[in-house]
């Protein structure tokens, strides 16, 4: 249900704080995140980065720090150690790290003094543990107690970062030069994402793929799938390694993928037919788009990922129907290592949810809708803040 948020009468000031660990997921939710914060409530919002370049693909063109870039000013800093023109920066209502990171000590002091809302942005999971420590204070060593925001997939937890023109972000209006963007032939077969990490599991699903005979295109976007497949020697050293190139493997169309601005990753998903996605603001995405997928969760010591992934799955399951829900959650588990399928069974499973893909994209659909009909991650932020500053 839908409840309205409220805005201050001044626009607030955030600081936003963001350490790169790897890949795109920490700076690609802290940009969505300061995006929305900037545009939709209309705060004015400060982001520390401590890795410009790996923003660089996701806002082209990134000018030189510090800058204002695409409504959001941007600024350097090194974790726990310092961020620069703190001095020069209006002092901020709200702060936020992302994903624990460490404050330098000037900032700390700052959010003593000025009495600022502090919170720790956390990674996404649907497991309960997440649901019961979303909005809880934890003190700190400086007097000021930090609040826990945890996204989730329902209305008591942090929600999900979600445009409110997320229809137009994701809205195909010229085909043929999204086409083109993506370096891709017109459209003639089904097309899947594949957007995961390294893993021998691509070798097996491509076999899979093989085994069931139907022709398909195999978008590839990064390296690491495409690293699993030379090292298990699907396909030659020398395959794939531009933006734009393509490899026939029997029926399988294999094609690499032009990295995309992150404001377009929407319309690519959208132009998919299935989707494999990875990490926290991919996965999330493929679930806007309301198209099958496959989630290849990021890999966590003592395999903890496999309870993450478990949580989310036994919830969205619900909008599934037998036979997809024991055919897609086997998959899920051959794809993340959770289990081995033998080639018999991955087969069965996959030929499963294709002989009932109506039913897999209704779930899709379902599950899409019921994350719609919910506040968004940044209008219960809002509540939370006025709440919290009055
Ligand atoms: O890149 P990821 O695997 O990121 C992460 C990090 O590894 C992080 O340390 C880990 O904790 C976290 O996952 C769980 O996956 P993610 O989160 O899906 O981020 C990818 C971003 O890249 C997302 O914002 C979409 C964007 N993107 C584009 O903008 N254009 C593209 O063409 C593609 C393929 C992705």
């Amino acid at each position: 249900m839908h409840t309205p948020f409220l805005q201050p009468q001044h626009p607030l000031c955030c600081w936003l704080f963001c350490t790169v660990i790897d890949n795109y997921g920490d700076i690609g939710v802290s940009w969505r995140l300061a995006q929305i914060l900037s545009r939709e409530l209309g705060w004015h919002v400060h982001l520390w980065l401590d890795d410009e370049q790996s923003l660089a693909p996701l806002a082209p063109p990134l000018p030189a720090l510090p800058a204002i870039h695409q409504s959001v000013f941007l600024h350097r800093w090194r974790a726990g150690a310092e961020a620069e023109d703190l001095s020069d920066t209006p002092a901020p209502d709200v702060v936020i790290e992302t994903f624990a990171c460490d404050l330098p000590q000037a900032v700390l002091d700052i959010i003593r003094t000025q009495r600022a809302l502090w919170l720790n942005w956390e990674y996404l999971s649907a497991e309960d543990w997440a649901r019961a420590m979303h909005a809880k204070p934890s003190p700190q060593t400086n007097g000021v107690q930090k609040y826990f925001w945890l996204m989730g997939f329902s209305e008591t937890d942090g929600g999900l970062l979600r445009e409110k023109n997320f229809d137009s972000l994701s809205a195909i209006t010229d085909m043929p030069s999204l086409r083109r963007q993506l370096m891709l032939p017109p459209k003639n077969l089904p097309e899947w994402l594949l957007f995961g990490y390294q893993s021998t599991a691509w070798a097996r699903w491509l076999t899979m793929w093989l085994q069931h005979g139907e022709a398909m295109r195999l978008l590839i976007p990064a390296e690491p799938v495409l690293c699993s497949l030379r090292e298990a020697g699907i396909i030659p050293p020398n395959a794939l390694l531009q933006s734009g190139d393509t490899y026939i493997l029997g029926k399988l169309e294999l094609h690499r993928l032009p990295f995309l601005p992150q404001h377009d990753f929407d319309r690519l998903l959208a132009l998919c037919d299935g989707l494999i996605v990875r990490g926290e603001d991919s996965f999330v995405r493929a679930q806007f788009s309301g198209k099958p997928f496959f989630w290849h969760i990021y890999p966590q010591e003592e395999q903890a990922h496999h309870e993450k992934l478990h949580a989310f799955w036994l919830l969205s399951h619900r909008h599934f129907e037998e036979p997809v829900i024991t055919a897609h959650r086997q998959l899920s588990d051959d794809l993340n290592g959770v289990i081995e399928l033998s080639e018999h069974e991955r087969l069965f499973a996959w030929q499963t949810l294709c002989r009932q893909q109506q039913s897999w994209r209704n779930a899709a659909e379902s599950w899409r809708n019921y994350l719609f009909s919910q506040n968004s991650a940044t209008e219960r932020l809002a509540n939370f803040v006025a709440d919290k500053l009055k």
